[in-house]
């Protein structure tokens, strides 16, 4: 069976409906992903998070390589999939979000690239558009998540000299020192343009850059 690559391809060959998905992205194996297909594309999901989310996040290296959580809901894909599928085309990343008060709102960047795990799943990213404000390429207190290293409690790369910020703030993020915004805790979803650690719920996504249609 000639597997897709991602939730885009499975979606060009008529797989329309949101859901799971067995997908193969070049140079690994067969990897179940949830797929939103938003009826023009298909969006692969690597991350879910809610403010009461059962999820600790508070995870090591190896556990955020290969993931963990429920794909169905809260979930982190695992950063060695991540880094495979967006070194094997260029994609976008889109975060949607819901504010304190129940407002959508997103933020996307028009590329989205995790290096691999020799250079500490470095995060590198494009140009942001959305609603949501940019606290990850633009920050105001100059904590900037573009082309930081990933960081969790057993492993410290991030950029202050004093702490583990993982350790500290909990969960797996691409910190600085620390952090604008960290999508990846229990009960404290911060996105700092639109919430103070009370995001109702994030969702990380990733798509290839074409848009065969436009979105209704
Ligand atoms: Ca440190």
């Amino acid at each position: 069976i000639p597997y897709m690559r991602d939730c885009d391809e499975m979606f060009q060959t008529g797989h329309t409906e949101s859901g799971l998905y067995i997908t193969r992205p070049d140079n690994t194996r067969k990897l179940v992903v949830q797929c939103y297909m938003d009826g023009c594309n298909g969006w692969t999901v690597i991350q879910r998070n809610s403010f009461d989310t059962e999820i600790i996040w508070s995870e090591t290296w190896t556990t955020y390589k290969y993931g963990f959580g429920n794909l169905e809901d809260d979930h982190w894909l695992g950063n060695e999939y991540i880094s495979l599928i967006t070194r094997q085309k260029w994609y976008k990343v889109r975060i949607n979000l819901v504010d304190a008060n129940g407002n959508h709102k997103y933020a996307e960047y028009d590329s989205f690239i995790l290096r691999n795990e020799s250079q500490g799943y470095e995060l590198n990213l494009g140009a942001y558009e959305g609603n949501a404000g940019d606290p990850l390429t633009s920050s105001r207190t100059k904590n900037f998540h573009d082309n930081m290293k990933f960081s969790c409690k057993d492993h410290d790369l991030d950029r202050s000299t004093s702490i583990n910020c993982a350790d500290v703030h909990g969960g797996g993020w691409w910190y600085d020192s620390c952090f604008d915004a960290q999508l990846n805790r229990k009960g404290g979803i911060h996105w700092g343009t639109l919430c103070d650690e009370n995001c109702r719920e994030s969702v990380i996504m990733l798509k290839p850059i074409h848009m065969y249609c436009s979105r209704v």
